[in-house]
C-alpha cells in the first residue's frame, strides 16, 4: 500500500535499517475519505479507533478529547491551517495526574526556590515581574507522544493523532535569573520542577522532571506567565509554567510551585522508567523489540506538515492552488522544506514564510497545479540548519514516541 517501504525487501541502505517499520497497515488507514475533517462533535483520527468526541472545556473551544480523568485534549489539525501561532483557547492539554488545579489564586501563589541553592527563594507572580528581566520566545511545545496513534505495530499510550503540539508567543524570566538569585550551591547536578497537580492514588508517583543543572542555567529555559499576550489558561498552566524551548512538552511542567536544586541525578518515575527513548541517533528499535538501552527524551527532531489539504480533499486539474504548511525542529532553525506531489519521486523547494524565530513554526508555501487526474500522493520533507532531516519511512520505538516521518496526504484530482 505505501509507496517507499522497503524494509520486506531487506535492501535498506539507510543508516537506521534496523528501526525500519513494515507499513503496510498504516498505508492502509491513511486513505479514510475525509479523515481528518470535522463533524459537529465527533473527529475521526485516521487510525482504528480513532472517534473522539469534540468537547469544550474552560478558556478553551471544542477539542478533541481523548481522556477526561486526567484531561487530555488534542488540537484540531485545521488549527494549523489558520496561522503559524495556535491560539490559546485551541492548544492542546495534557496531564498525568487526574487532581488538576481549577482553580489558583494568582495573587497567592508562590514557587518555592530550594534545595542546593544559598539563599533559598520564594517568588510571587507579581514578584517575578518587578524584579527579573522579562523575556518573550515563540516556541513550539510538542507532546513526545504526538502521532502516537500512528505508531505501527501499535504501542500503549495515549493514541493523539498529529495535534499534540503547539505554537506560541510565552512571556516570562529567565530560570537562569532566578537560580543565579538563590545562587546555586557547588557540587548541584539538577534541578527539580514540581507543579500544583496531584495523584489521586497515593501510589501515583507525583509529576516530576529534572534538568540538568547545565541546561536549567542555559539561559534559554524560562518560567513563563504569558501565553500569546494573556495569563496562562488555566489548563496550560496558569499561573507559572516551565517552557524548555526545543525539548519536549513533558519537562515543560505547568503550575510549576516547587525548584528543587538537588546534587544527584534524579530517578523519580517520570524520568525513569517514563519518557526515555532508544540510545541511538533515531531513537528507534526494530518494532517490537525493546531497547537494550534508553536515555531520556529531550530535543524535538524534525518535523513539516501540509496544513492546508487533508486525506480525502480534492483539487481541480490544471488549476493552481498554493500548498501550504508549517515546519519545525529542536532548536537549531529550518534551512529547508521541499514538496513532492507525486510520492516522493521528484521534490521541489518551498518558500519559507516569516522566521518568527528558531524554536517556532516556520510556514512555507509552495504553488501546485496537478496536471493528471487520480490520486496524488503529497509529501514534504524539511531539514534544519545542521543537516537533520527526516525519515521516509516512520521510526519505530515501544513509546511511540518522537514520531517524525515525512508524512503523505493523499488527494484526488479530477479530471
Ligand atoms: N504539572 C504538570 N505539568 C505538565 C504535565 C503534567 O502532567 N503536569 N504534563 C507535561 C506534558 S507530558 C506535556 S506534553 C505538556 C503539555 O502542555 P500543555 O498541556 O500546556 O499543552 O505539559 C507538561 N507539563
Ligand atoms: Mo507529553
Amino acid at each position: 500500500m505505501s509507496t517507499n517501504h522497503s524494509s520486506k525487501s531487506g535492501g535498506l541502505t539507510r543508516r537506521n535499517f534496523l528501526c525500519a517499520s513494515v507499513l503496510a497497515g498504516a498505508g492502509g488507514l491513511i486513505g479514510l475519505p475525509g479523515a481528518g475533517r470535522l463533524s459537529a462533535e465527533e473527529v475521526v483520527l485516521p487510525f482504528a479507533n480513532g472517534q473522539r468526541p469534540l468537547v469544550k472545556y474552560p478558556q478553551k473551544r471544542p477539542l478533541i478529547r481523548l481522556t477526561t480523568r486526567p484531561p487530555q485534549l488534542e488540537t484540531p489539525f485545521s488549527v494549523f491551517n489558520e496561522g503559524v501561532i495556535t491560539p490559546n483557547d485551541a492548544f492542546f492539554v495534557r496531564y498525568h495526574l487526574s487532581e488538576v488545579p481549577t482553580e489558583i489564586d494568582g495573587d497567592a501563589f508562590r514557587v518555592e526556590i530550594k534545595g542546593k541553592v544559598n539563599a533559598p527563594l520564594k517568588l510571587s507572580v507579581a514578584e517575578l515581574k518587578s524584579q527579573f528581566e522579562p523575556v518573550e520566545l515563540v516556541a513550539v511545545n510538542q507532546c513526545s507522544g504526538n502521532g502516537r496513534g500512528f505508531s505501527n505495530p501499535r504501542v500503549p499510550g495515549g493514541q493523539m493523532g498529529n495535534g499534540a503540539m503547539g505554537n506560541a508567543k510565552w512571556k516570562g524570566v529567565r530560570l537562569k535569573d532566578i537560580l543565579s538569585k538563590a545562587g546555586v550551591a557547588a557540587g548541584a547536578k539538577q534541578v527539580l520542577f514540581n507543579g500544583l497537580d496531584k495523584p489521586v492514588n497515593e501510589k501515583t508517583p507525583d509529576f516530576v522532571k529534572a534538568l540538568d543543572v547545565d541546561q536549567a542555567l542555559d539561559g534559554e529555559v524560562m518560567l513563563a506567565y504569558e501565553m500569546n499576550g494573556e495569563p496562562l489558561p488555566m489548563l496550560n498552566g496558569f499561573p507559572l509554567r516551565l517552557v524548555v524551548p526545543g525539548h519536549f512538552g513533558t519537562y515543560w511542567v505547568k503550575h510549576v510551585n516547587d525548584i528543587t536544586v538537588v546534587d544527584e541525578n534524579f530517578t523519580g518515575f517520570w524520568m525513569n522508567p517514563a519518557y526515555r527513548i532508544p540510545d541511538n541517533e533515531g531513537a528507534c528499535v526494530e518494532p517490537g523489540t525493546v531497547p537494550a538501552k534508553t536515555r531520556p527524551i529531550a530535543r524535538f527532531n524534525v518535523r513539516s506538515f501540509i496544513t492546508s489539504l487533508v486525506d480525502g480533499d480534492h483539487v481541480a486539474r490544471d488549476q493552481r492552488t498554493v500548498v501550504k504548511g508549517i515546519a519545525f525542529d529542536g532548536g537549531y532553525g529550518i534551512r529547508e522544506v521541499l514538496f513532492s506531489h507525486d510520492g516522493g519521486k521528484n521534490w521541489r523547494e518551498t518558500e519559507l514564510g516569516k522566521d518568527l524565530g528558531k524554536f517556532s513554526f516556520r510556514a512555507w508555501t509552495i504553488p501546485f497545479t496537478p496536471q493528471q487526474a487520480g490520486v496524488h500522493e503529497l509529501k514534504v520533507r524539511a531539514t534544519n540548519r545542521i543537516g537533520q532531516t527526516q525519515p521516509l519511512e516512520a521510526l519505530w520505538n515501544p513509546a511511540g514516541y518522537m514520531r517524525n516521518v515525512v508524512e503523505t496526504v493523499k488527494v484526488g484530482v479530477l479530471a
